[in-house]
């Protein structure tokens, strides 16, 4: 019996372990990897990079840990954060209450008890007062239904399940199929090693460059200088890290103006494009201003016109579907090795034990990369058979979209709490703030209770079905239901179309939550 289960040791899992410990409380943690890091301990494709700096994406509850620690690189790339999380599970001796290779498969809530009973596919059952989800928003990995893949004759690989003792393309014909975050940061290396990459392409994504560099260490200097400023600042900032936020319309500012600005944040690289003005994702017109800058800059660097008009994303607004951040992606098309494959117009036929088949042409690959993504935000909690009071079942709850309180709770589940979960900023932030905000809350939440006396926390139906109702209203405010995206459900046949994260912002989320509590954790029913 545990007073915590944890489920997953990724960056959510390990602080919270962190935390519950520091107030006394015993927990276990489940993960399903051999080693701690979640994301990072997956997804080892080549190229993988954090498109968040690393500057702020690091842990601050920690100041020996943040003054310590050293980043090499502007954005730091996936084994360099891979160490880092090691290290803080070493810093601060957390794997000793860590099971490794262990998949939880269920959670059932007990009401006689106020118990959560979980079992993984070891065959461990532990008891626990709480249940605490760090599953990861993006970590459930989709292979798509092609017809044949069981015959393909060559290695399969999918971006988020990479092999520890990585790949050598070296020589090798390799088809990629997709063109999102993964596969951007792939694409230009594992052409360089490949003798010919085809990339299958069925919808096009913007694409910032990196402008990645070693990190200066004068910069270095100065954020560690100033580091609770720093953090205090991405805290209460829209997306959780500080960027140059302009208060004007695109549609104010004389054109060549808005060209300069957009010249400017290219030049400057990363994520911090879409804040060049205040309506670009919530004006399609404004938001048309910057993909026409995107779509010229296309053109400029990829020389064949015809790659170059099927690499402009046309169907949906600049940003609605995630951003992407690259080195050298565009570029890579100008290679003679690498070859852009329309799916769109006519999608994979068939996977054959050669290759890959397009309206009729079979495209001979050794190798091929499934960088298709993942059942984003709800695929990881839906996989563990997650039942609250009378048994009710979290699938069906959830059948028509997620629905939570906060992103943190569902009601008729006591004592379940979600990392990160549907309903909150996650996604569209630097998670790391968003983790801690979201763990710090937690261990609030769960120290109130024992001081209390208290057993039990449950949202209430009224403050769950008021939270979901404002996560839709400001969600459609904006250009982001335009876009068929995973933020949407829209990659996984069958999910319901619903957009899943909330967009009010991490400060105001922050405030919002902080309030909740202060106000004695109103939208809650608290039992003995
Ligand atoms: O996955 P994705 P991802 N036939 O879902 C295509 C984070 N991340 O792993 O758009 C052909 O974005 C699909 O096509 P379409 C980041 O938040 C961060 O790349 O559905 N194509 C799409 O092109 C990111 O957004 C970092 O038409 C098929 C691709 O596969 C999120 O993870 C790095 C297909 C999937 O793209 C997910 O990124 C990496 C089919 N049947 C990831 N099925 C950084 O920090 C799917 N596709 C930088």
């Amino acid at each position: 019996m545990f007073d915590a289960v944890i489920v997953g040791a990724g960056f959510a899992g390990l602080y919270m372990l962190h935390r519950l410990r520091g107030l006394g409380l015993t927990a276990r943690v489940y993960e399903a990897g051999k080693g701690v890091g979640g994301t990072w301990y997956w997804n080892r494709y080549p190229g993988a990079r954090c498109d968040v700096e690393s500057m702020d994406y690091s842990y601050s509850f920690s100041d020996e840990l943040q003054q310590e620690w050293r980043w090499s690189e502007r954005y730091s790339a996936q084994p360099e954060i891979l160490r880092y999380a090691n290290h803080v599970a070493d810093r601060f001796d957390l794997r000793k209450d860590i099971h490794f290779e262990t998949r939880v498969t269920s959670a059932v809530f007990e009401e006689a008890t106020a118990r959560w009973a979980v079992e993984t596919d070891q065959g461990d059952r532990a008891t626990a007062r709480f249940c605490i989800m760090a599953t990861g928003c993006l970590s459930d990995a989709q292979i798509p239904d092609l017809k044949g893949l069981d015959s393909f004759a060559g290695k399969w690989y999918h971006t988020g399940k990479w092999p520890h003792e990585g790949v050598d393309f070296t020589g090798r014909r390799v088809g990629v199929i997709g063109t999102g975050s993964s596969a951007i940061q792939s694409i230009p290396l594992i052409a360089k090693q490949a003798s010919h990459l085809y990339v299958f392409q069925r919808t096009p994504n913007f694409s910032m460059p990196a402008q990645n560099a070693p990190l200066d260490p004068e910069y270095e200097r100065r954020v560690k200088e100033s580091y609770a400023d720093f953090r205090r600042q991405a805290r209460e900032s829209r997306v959780g890290f500080v960027t140059e936020r302009s208060g004007d319309s695109a549609l104010a500012v004389p054109a060549e103006e808005r060209e300069r600005e957009y010249e400017k944040r290219w030049r400057r690289g990363g994520l911090g494009f879409s804040a060049a003005y205040t309506d670009l994702l919530i004006s399609k017109e404004a938001n048309d201003t910057a993909a026409r800058f995107f779509r010229e800059k296309i053109r400029a660097i990829v020389r064949d016109s015809a790659v170059a008009d099927l690499l402009c994303p046309q169907s949906y607004p600049l940003g609605t579907k995630r951003l992407c951040v690259d080195t050298g992606y565009y570029d890579t098309f100008n290679r003679d090795n690498v070859t852009l494959v329309d799916v769109r117009k006519t999608a994979i036929e068939a996977i054959t034990s050669k290759g890959v088949r397009v309206d009729g042409v079979e495209y001979a690959v050794d190798d091929l990369v499934f960088a298709t993504g993942f059942d984003a935000m709800t695929g990881a909690l839906l996989n563990i058979d997650i039942r609250g009071r009378g048994s009710r079942k979290l699938s069906a709850e959830w059948a028509g979209g997620p629905r939570t309180y906060l992103g943190l709770t569902v009601e008729g589940f006591p004592n379940l709490f979600m990392i990160t979960g549907p309903g909150s900023p996650s996604v569209l932030s630097n998670m790391i703030v968003s983790i801690e905000q979201h763990v710090d809350w937690i261990a609030d939440c769960v120290s109130h209770l024992r001081e209390r006396g208290l057993g039990t926390i449950e949202a209430t139906a009224a403050a769950q079905e008021a939270w979901v109702q404002h996560v839709n209203e400001v969600g459609h405010m904006t250009l982001y239901p335009l876009a068929p995206s995973w933020y949407m459900g829209a990659n996984i046949p069958g999910k319901p179309r619903v957009f899943m994260p909330y967009i009010g912002g991490v400060g105001v989320y922050r405030q919002k939550c902080d309030e909740v509590a202060a106000k004695g954790y109103e939208g809650f029913a608290l039992g003995r």
